[in-house]
């Protein structure tokens, strides 16, 4: 009866006449129609109109532990039968809370041992970003207060977030605060020119020193950084990058905060994204895949220099949020870190990971149309080119990417694109079947773009 009513209902009608959509350009999205997602199981999703359609991004990369869990469903459900809501306001806390501090800490790498919650990876940015201002200030230097990020950088949607990040199109939008700037991406194959990626990488942490000197370290609170920048390509920044910014942070005394909101939980082969690439942050962001994005749940990480000031001589910190610690998101995360754990979830995504890599090289290696295979743990891209011996990009930037995501969507795949950067994160419980499926539509798709744009684009 209810399906006989939901079926019946115009959804995609009723969507375009009520619904504002986030990053979405709302006229093209009603000629085109909007895709409603009905249910999901795995790593697939089923549409409104019977299609199936793999899920190469894990929702918007956070689906790790796959979709159709039952113990989140039910952890999740006890907890709202028990306690739905308290806050963590007034001197009151709550068991599952309290469970997941622990349990965070304990995973974090050593020193990060307390937890700020929040609600989304947007609300994380603006509490660490916060925190580093208040901690300077609460040390008596308040015009530390500049904050360094990386273009390309994601760093959410508040305004601050969209300040911190690189995207010039979330500036333009209201996203540029000030006290807010931004540097070279370690990005070689987009920009490392004739440098080995060793070389870019020491090249690309150089114009963050470059930028400390110009503004004056006295002025700058923290650089922020994704350990791999995710939303901007899928960039994974070469081996000497980090131990160098690293250096660069405690040379001048900057606080550095890792942005770990995609790569947390496994995404990059190990179960922090700074365990990978060797980053030694004093403050960590988390989301997405602390509760596999089955409620929404995030959390700041701090470590012993911050956690110290803020505890002993602080005093209030105005800032928190309803459902900061919320009881029942609590109680899912730590039944989603038992399946990580249990699953072994982290080692499989290696695993899973380098047989894709192994499977588009030797699809794709080979192709005119086809620059670079890059990834590490189960997160990846595949960069389009006009030109592979130079690594030139497409004169309409943009178009091409968005040509092949089309195709892969035809072809029962969803992969983003970003720029002219095919990019990939499925849920790490992929089996190696759906690995094989996943790669062999894909391409497909860059071939079907290829016959599209070859005479266009003289390749
Ligand atoms: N930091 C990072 C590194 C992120 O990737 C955020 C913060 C903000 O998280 P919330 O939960 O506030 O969205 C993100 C989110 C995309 C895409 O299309 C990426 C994100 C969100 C939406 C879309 O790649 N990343």
């Amino acid at each position: 009866m209810l399906d006989e009513i939901i079926g019946a209902v115009d959804w995609q009608g009723l969507d375009a006449a009520h619904h504002l959509h986030p990053f979405t350009d709302h006229k093209a999205l009603h000629e085109a129609g909007v895709r409603v997602i009905t249910s999901a199981e795995g790593v697939f999703l089923y549409d409104s109109t019977g299609n199936k359609i793999l899920d190469g991004m894990a929702g918007l990369w956070c689906v790790n532990a796959g979709y159709g869990r039952k113990e989140l469903v039910e952890a999740a459900a006890a907890q709202m039968t028990k306690l739905p809501y308290y806050n963590t306001f007034f001197k009151t806390t709550n068991e599952p809370a309290v469970a997941l501090a622990q349990r965070l800490a304990q995973l974090a790498p050593s020193c990060l041992n307390h937890v700020f919650f929040a609600c989304s990876g947007s609300e994380a940015v603006d509490s660490a970003l916060r925190i580093a201002r208040v901690y300077w200030q609460t040390l008596g230097k308040p015009e530390k207060k500049i904050i360094i990020g990386r273009e390309y950088g994601y760093h959410g949607s508040t305004t601050l977030g969209a300040s911190a990040g690189g995207m010039a199109d979330m500036h333009r939008q209201g996203g540029d605060m000030p006290n807010f700037v931004q540097v070279l991406p370690p990005y070689w194959y987009g920009y490392g020119g004739q440098m080995s990626p060793s070389e870019f990488g020491l090249y690309a942490a150089k114009q963050l020193e470059d930028k400390i000197l110009t503004l004056g370290p006295e002025n700058i609170a923290a650089f922020i950084g994704e350990p791999l920048q995710g939303a901007g390509g899928v960039i994974i920044p070469p081996e000497s990058y980090w131990p160098e910014v690293n250096r660069i942070c405690q040379t001048y005394n900057i606080l550095l905060i890792a942005d770990e909101v995609i790569c947390g939980f496994g995404r990059t082969g190990r179960m922090f994204g700074s365990e990978t690439f060797g980053i030694k942050p004093d403050m960590m962001t988390l989301a997405k895949g602390i509760t596999s994005g089955y409620l929404p749940l995030s959390a700041v990480m701090v470590g012993a220099r911050v956690a110290d000031v803020m505890i002993n001589d602080v005093g209030e910190f105005y800032h928190g949020f309803t459902y900061s610690g919320h009881p029942v998101t609590c109680a899912l995360a730590l039944a989603n870190l038992d399946i990580i754990e249990n699953e072994g979830l982290v080692a499989r995504g290696v695993a899973m990971g380098e047989l894709i890599r192994e499977k588009l090289h030797a699809a794709l290696d080979d192709h005119p149309m086809v620059g670079e295979v890059r990834g590490v743990g189960l997160i990846g891209a595949i960069e389009l080119t006009a030109d592979k011996r130079v690594r030139k990009g497409f004169k309409n930037r943009g178009r091409v990417g968005s040509i092949c995501r089309d195709y892969c969507i035809e072809n029962g795949l969803i992969m983003r694109a970003v720029r002219d950067s095919m990019v990939f994160s499925p849920p790490l419980t992929i089996a190696e079947g759906e690995v094989s499926l996943l790669v062999e539509r894909f391409v497909k798709s860059v071939e079907q773009t290829y016959a599209r744009v070859k005479e266009e684009v003289a390749l």
